[in-house]
């Protein structure tokens, strides 16, 4: 019966390739991005052997350069909710909360992600996605306008529609169905010259902030980027002004380490694009931009708190090179081997045995590090999946101007997130533990 059915991940997969090919037909310049992260990356791994060989065996090669995320933002629980609804089908399922309103943009914000390691393997394509907070427009009619115009749109096709709800009924898409529901989908996060309002509104919306302008005045919810995976951040970011492609400022992030942590992130500025507004007026809105993540390790509780309180403590700056050496410099205070790491259990590991240790008796009594030391047992660090805020309201920043002032700070609400999106957002550190967990269980150490 059931694989009568296509799967979820060939789903997402299909869905992720479409929204690439979209978004480099839409924004010529990502397709530059991403040829330029196709070259380095090769030249990554000419250079570094042992590198090319440990891709190699995790069967990573031929995925390096497929996207790794994408970003929506989207005004009504309405709208969050179905989007939950339509992303399960892709075995996309809300991840971690993200309070943005503390850095002066006024979202909150989860990533819709695969959660287990065959999915994560066969397709890692996420959509960090953003919810407007109305209420933090000060202006009353405004706010009130604002959320009469968002209820006014459908950002999805009827068909969509249908074809989730015949998906919640019959518990799957055959093939025909899958490629008519991907194409359905797409259309929700076209780009559209077309706005939904008069220049005058536009234009009292974007006063207030440009990301509100950027949710309301539109049909859709537009993709206002996506992301590949590099080798090397530093070296894309220092190419990209050869390649025609202005990137903001500072990568976002840790520094460079011999043991990457967390997630390294950079974009190139938002372009200006020409819109009509129904007075006929034209215009330009600034929204879309492209960008490139490198990642690292995923860490404990106890990791992340440190690498917080280190970033905060370095701060932020102006000029990259300068900015770098200085996190390097704070960064010192983080352990960068893996033994350390994971000792002093600053970040996750997943075990396995290797073929040595494969009929070896091993008990929860066994000591860990010895069977490391002995080559019975290996310990692969676990990627980080997930996004971090502060990184995220820099990128959101880059591309909302430099004029964009800081907001009334709102509370983080993730219970009023989730009442929007309609179910509990998973909590992306407890992921991690229970893989970290469920390896040693395998191993016989639990
Ligand atoms: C999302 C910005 C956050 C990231 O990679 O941290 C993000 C947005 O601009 O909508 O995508
Ligand atoms: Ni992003």
């Amino acid at each position: 019966m059931e694989n009568r059915w296509v799967s979820a991940d060939s789903i997402r997969e299909r869905f992720s390739q479409a929204m690439s090919a979209m978004y480099q037909q839409e924004v010529p310049q990502y397709g530059t991005l991403l040829r330029l992260v196709a070259e380095v990356n090769q030249q990554v791994l000419q250079a570094d052997p042992p590198l090319a060989q440990r891709l190699t065996e995790a069967d990573e090669l031929a995925r390096l350069s497929v996207e790794r995320h994408g970003a929506i933002r989207v005004g009504t629980a309405a709208e969050l909710s179905m989007l939950r609804q339509l992303f399960a089908i892709m075995g996309m399922y809300p991840v971690g909360y993200y309070d943005l309103s503390q850095a002066g943009v006024p979202v909150h914000s989860t990533a819709f992600r695969p959660i287990d390691d065959a999915a994560l393997r066969r397709n890692p394509f996420r959509l960090f996605t953003s919810l407007l907070r109305l209420e933090l427009i000060e202006d009353q009619a405004l706010r009130q306008q604002a959320s009469e115009i968002l209820a006014a749109r459908d950002i999805f096709t009827a068909r969509c529609r249908q074809l989730v709800a015949l998906h919640q009924q019959q518990g799957g898409f055959d093939a025909q169905q899958a490629a008519e529901f991907v194409e359905q989908v797409l259309e929700t996060f076209r780009w559209h010259q077309q706005t939904t309002v008069d220049s005058a509104t536009y234009q009292a919306l974007s006063d207030q902030h440009r990301l509100i302008a950027d949710v309301v005045c539109f049909p859709g919810c537009h993709i206002n980027h996506l992301t590949p995976r590099t080798l090397d951040i530093d070296r894309v970011q220092t190419l990209m002004p050869q390649h025609g492609i202005t990137p903001k400022a500072i990568i976002e992030g840790p520094p460079r380490r011999a043991v990457p942590i967390l997630l390294r992130q950079t974009s190139f500025k938002a372009l200006n694009e020409p819109v009509r507004f129904r007075d006929s007026h034209q215009g330009t809105h600034t929204a879309r931009f492209g960008e490139i993540e490198q990642r690292g390790v995923a860490l404990t509780h106890k990791g992340r708190e440190l690498y917080d309180r280190l970033l905060a403590q370095a701060g932020s700056g102006s000029d990259n090179q300068q900015h770098q050496q200085h996190l390097s410099d704070v960064f010192s205070d983080f352990p960068d081997d893996e033994a350390s790491l994971r000792q002093q259990q600053l970040a996750w590991f997943e075990y396995r045995r290797t073929p040595a240790g494969e009929n070896q008796q091993i008990t929860p009594a066994s000591d860990i590090e010895s069977l490391l030391t002995q080559g019975l047992l290996k310990a692969d660090p676990i990627i980080y999946e997930d996004f971090l805020p502060v990184s995220a309201a820099g990128i959101f920043q880059s591309n909302l101007g430099s004029e964009s002032k800081a907001r009334s700070q709102g509370q983080a609400s993730r219970q009023q997130f989730e009442q929007a999106l309609g179910a509990q957002v998973y909590d992306e550190i407890e992921l991690y533990a229970q893989r970290e967990r469920s390896s040693k269980l395998r191993c016989g150490l639990l």
